[in-house]
């Protein structure tokens, strides 16, 4: 079978068992996710996060290296940066658009008497445009500090360009050490049906129903959006840009979308995203590794989506009419939040407190969508990474099309 199916059957199997537990036997719950699911999902995300640090320094340096041409670097660069902004930027609009349309602040009564959140002031994006050069990589390494690693990987990659021969030994140890990595990818993807299912049954489980009752209109909005986003702008550019058919981009797609739905993190889908897209859709492995790293960490449609809509929701439910000017505040800020901040769970919450402070909003409001925001997480989490495949996609064959 193949692991793209046993993959969609643990999260199904996942959330079935999740919701009966919730239903029936919630007693149990807890010592069941202690003891079971939870050392499940862990050993999951470990073994997983273990490899992305190595993944992004080999493949990215391997990818740099691999464009050869500096200016083709310069090319692929501007090309993908340009295709992350302007489909974050049409991420947050349809969010806001359908917030307003479906008015989800504005049905059912809220508690805004005591929300409190406590907000995590995510970085000013001065800060880390500063700080993308490392000053001490090995720190940056240690610290997993992906731009930091991704910004000396590109130098790294370049230099074995431009010296050619003289480091011909380093690009085959950097060859050799990606090729180690995929295969240990491999590997550990045997363990993903298992450590989908418990990560699955351990968020719905805890979730239940009534947080979801709770915020229905808002989660049916986001979750709409990011719908809508993902077949109609991923959709389309993957057709019309890059002349593929949709449906194959999605199901090719499959597996990586569903270990991002099940670990909520970007990062930690990173080794998968990227092993999908080469061996499932094609993707040359220079473009591969040089756009997707560098998209689970600046480019996040679905988090934006969340952002757009929740921002629309926490204005309604607390009265206030935002200006046009203040929409476009909070349009730019949520595409700059998303550079300075890792594909890591929760992030969004974090860049969300960034977006609503731009416009004078309370943060406390975000404790009205905490409850429901695990499951919400998933799902965007699901669309961050398919957008970073989409954008590989159309690069390699754009890029494809100047080489004939
Ligand atoms: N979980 C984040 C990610 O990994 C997205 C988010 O928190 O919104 O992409």
């Amino acid at each position: 079978m193949k692991l793209s199916t046993k993959i969609i059957i643990a999260l199904v199997a996942g959330g079935i068992t999740g919701l009966l537990i919730n239903l029936f036997a919630p007693g149990i719950f807890p010592q069941l996710d202690q003891f079971v699911f939870t050392p499940l999902g862990k050993i999951f995300l470990n073994l997983i996060n273990m490899l992305v640090v190595p993944i992004v320094f080999f493949s990215i340096t391997l990818g740099t290296a691999g464009l050869g041409d500096p200016k083709k670097l310069g090319r692929i660069g501007l090309k993908t940066v340009s295709y992350f902004l302007i489909t974050t930027s049409m991420a947050i609009t349809i969010g806001i658009a359908l917030a307003y349309v479906f008015e989800p602040g504005n049905v059912g009564s809220f508690d805004t008497a005591n929300a409190e959140f406590e907000s995590k002031e995510a970085p000013p994006v001065s800060e880390t445009l500063l700080n993308i050069i490392p000053s001490n990589p090995i720190q940056a390494f240690a610290e997993g500090n992906m731009l930091q690693i991704i910004t000396f990987s590109v130098f790294v990659g370049f230099a074995l360009t431009m010296l050619g021969d003289k480091t011909k030994g380093i690009l085959n140890l950097v060859e050799q050490g990606n090729d180690l990595m995929m295969f240990l990818v491999n590997l550990v993807m045997k363990f993903a049906p298992y450590g989908t299912f418990g990560l699955i049954v351990s968020a719905v489980g805890s979730q239940g129903l009534d947080a979801i009752k709770a915020m229905g209109l808002y989660m049916s909005v986001v979750l709409l959006a990011l719908l809508i986003h993902t077949i109609f702008v991923y959709g389309s550019s993957v057709a019309f840009l890059a002349k593929k058919n949709p449906l194959w981009f999605f199901k090719g797609f499959a597996p990586a979308m569903g270990v991002a739905f099940s670990t909520s993190s970007s990062n930690a889908t990173l080794p998968i995203s990227m092993s999908t897209a080469q061996n499932n859709l094609k993707v040359p492995e220079p473009i591969s590794s040089f756009v997707q790293p560098l998209g689970a960490t600046i480019n996040m449609d679905g988090t934006a989506i969340m952002q757009g809509v929740a921002t629309i929701f926490i204005a309604q439910v607390f009265n206030v009419d935002l200006s046009f000017t203040q929409l476009v505040t909070v349009v730019l800020t949520a595409v700059l939040a998303s550079v300075g901040t890792a594909g890591v769970p929760g992030v969004g919450l974090i860049m969300l407190a960034m977006v609503l402070n731009s416009v004078g909003l309370p943060v406390e409001g975000i404790a009205l969508i905490i409850g429901i925001d695990r499951l919400l997480d998933m799902t965007r989490t699901a669309v961050n990474i398919t957008g970073d495949a989409a954008c590989a996609v159309v690069v390699a064959e754009t890029e494809a099309k100047r080489e004939l």
